[in-house]
């Protein structure tokens, strides 16, 4: 299933590095964002996930967001995201970045995730820039405001046009360019920053491959495609990296 060419660096790699997308949960039931039939073909996140949007309509937007922290909050981490936290105790040095503002990584056991575009679990205040505390968070309101100075709350996640937490595309660059093996899992690749990570770990000299049912805008920039989904992919990549490990003189 795997290729030789894969499976030899997987065998001599000491670092590694994960970029994943809204592929990674779609497994767990969370909609992807550009799949054909999803809820997303109705608010494209072209025009939706920008603040200009959200100023206009408040209410709209936060109804939006209700209704997917409630998917997240029922969901459950899946096989990808369970061999992603296996991962990191397989090789000295790994890193996952992902574009996911679920948090799903973390609920499976991952470690210092770089969340690029932010986490929706977390909102904050628009006027002051407070977060919001737990208590806030959980009391349902069409459309919450602060406490401290009654200013819209919004989401902390990263729309069009925003810049992505400070540092997390910095450390996800280095962590890109230093890695022997790179990993794109679930993502459609149109959104930058971001699908200039695997680029760039490409043009620094890792082996690159994308895990996906389709091919992808980065398809061609890639050194292989495995055409499959991530929940099935990802556990044989740790069975591999396990095997290589035991036979790892102590
Ligand atoms: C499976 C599967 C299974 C299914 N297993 N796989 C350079 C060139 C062109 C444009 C730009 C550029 N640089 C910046 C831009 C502008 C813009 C941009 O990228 N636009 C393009 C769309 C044209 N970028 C930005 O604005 C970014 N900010 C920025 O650049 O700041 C600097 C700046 C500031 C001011 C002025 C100028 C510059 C910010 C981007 C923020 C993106 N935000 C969103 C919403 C987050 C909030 C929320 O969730 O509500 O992030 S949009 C949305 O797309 C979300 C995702 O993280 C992101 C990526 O989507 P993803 O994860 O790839 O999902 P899908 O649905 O697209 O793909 C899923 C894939 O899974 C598919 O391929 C399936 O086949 C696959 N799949 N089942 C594995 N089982
Ligand atoms: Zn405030």
């Amino acid at each position: 299933m795997l290729s030789q060419s894969l499976l030899e660096a997987l065998s001599s790699a000491q670092s590694i590095c994960v970029l994943t997308g809204a592929g990674v949960s779609a497994e767990s039931g969370v909609p992807t964002f550009r799949s054909a039939g999803g809820i997303w073909e109705k608010f494209r996140p072209e025009d939706f996930a920008r603040f200009e949007s959200f100023i206009r309509n408040p209410e709209l937007v936060w109804e939006w967001y209700h209704y997917r922290k409630k998917v997240i909050r029922e969901v459950m981490p899946n096989p990808g995201h369970i061999a992603l936290a296996q991962m990191q105790d397989l090789v000295p040095d790994f890193t996952l970045v992902t574009q996911n503002v679920d948090g799903l990584h973390a609920r499976a056991g991952s470690r210092n995730v770089i969340e690029l575009h932010g986490n929706i679990t977390r909102s904050y205040c628009v006027d002051c820039g407070l977060f919001a505390g737990e208590e806030e968070q959980a009391v349902f309101e069409r459309t919450p405001r602060c406490k401290t100075c009654g200013g819209l709350l919004r989401p902390d996640v990263v729309w069009f046009g925003e810049l992505l937490p400070a540092g997390a595309f910095g450390k996800a660059m280095e962590a890109a360019r230093r890695c022997d093996v790179f990993l794109s899992v679930g993502t459609s690749g149109v959104v930058y920053p971001a699908a200039s990570i695997p680029l760039a770990a490409r043009s620094a000299g890792a082996y690159v491959v994308e895990i996906n049912p389709e091919y992808t805008d980065l398809s061609p920039r890639m050194n292989e495609t495995i055409l499959g989904p991530s929940g099935e992919i990802l556990p044989l990549l740790v069975t591999h990296l396990t095997q290589r490990a035991s036979h790892e003189p102590t």
